[in-house]
């Protein structure tokens, strides 16, 4: 039996791309990708997850406050809203994090759903067993993101078309696709992908 895959979508969110508040450059061009890839996964009934930044006003993650970044991703703002173009298949789950006024919230393992259910119990709860993961950014919340599904023994692959790095030095979307692989991920595009059942 081939393993169960799953799709998670890092934070494609209105701040994440160009004209945002923390604008990645080119941040825009994984919606396409990742729509169509969210499309081909719900047809197959596989799941797809969503993780948003979901800040509160003050928080220890921003500048303000001693922290890295400028202000972004309030919860509720359009900022925070999922990127327009995004099309999501109707039961996307979304997960929400760096919730907390302490709390960086870089991987989506930290984030929950509504009903309090975090990434890594809905993983167990689905018996996904690959974990294909893209979006923003890289270097950040992709990394993270992609550190922790390896500590929970799934297996990674980075879609390496759709994400895109903050790049705070340059390079360091490059430095944590190698980290990552390194730590035992894979890379493939959007377009490599063959999902269980697919031709
Ligand atoms: C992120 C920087 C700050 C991300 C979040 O989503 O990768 N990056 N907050």
């Amino acid at each position: 039996m081939a393993e169960k895959p799953a799709l998670v979508i890092v934070d494609v969110q209105n701040d994440f791309c160009p004209g945002g508040a923390l604008g990645v450059a080119e941040g825009d061009q994984v919606v396409p990708l990742l729509s169509d890839a969210a499309a081909r996964f719900a047809a197959r009934g596989y799941p797809v997850y969503a993780s948003r930044d979901w800040h509160p006003p003050a928080s220890r993650h921003f500048q303000e406050q001693g922290g890295t970044w400028p202000v972004h991703c309030l919860r509720g703002t359009p900022g925070a809203a999922f990127h327009p173009q995004l099309t999501l298949p109707p039961n996307t789950l979304v997960f929400s994090k760096g919730t907390s006024a302490a709390d960086d919230g870089y991987s989506a393992f930290e984030g929950q759903t509504a009903e309090g259910e975090s990434l890594g119990e809905r993983l167990r709860r689905d018996a996904v067993e690959h974990l294909y993961i893209g979006g923003l950014a890289t270097d950040y919340c992709v990394r993270a993101s992609a550190l922790d599904a390896l500590r929970h023994g799934l297996k990674v692959t980075l879609l390496t078309d759709a994400m895109r790095g903050v790049n705070l030095e340059p390079g360091d979307a490059e430095r944590a696709v190698e980290e990552l692989r390194a730590a035992g991920a894979e890379v493939a595009t959007t377009a490599d992908v063959r999902l269980p059942g697919e031709g």
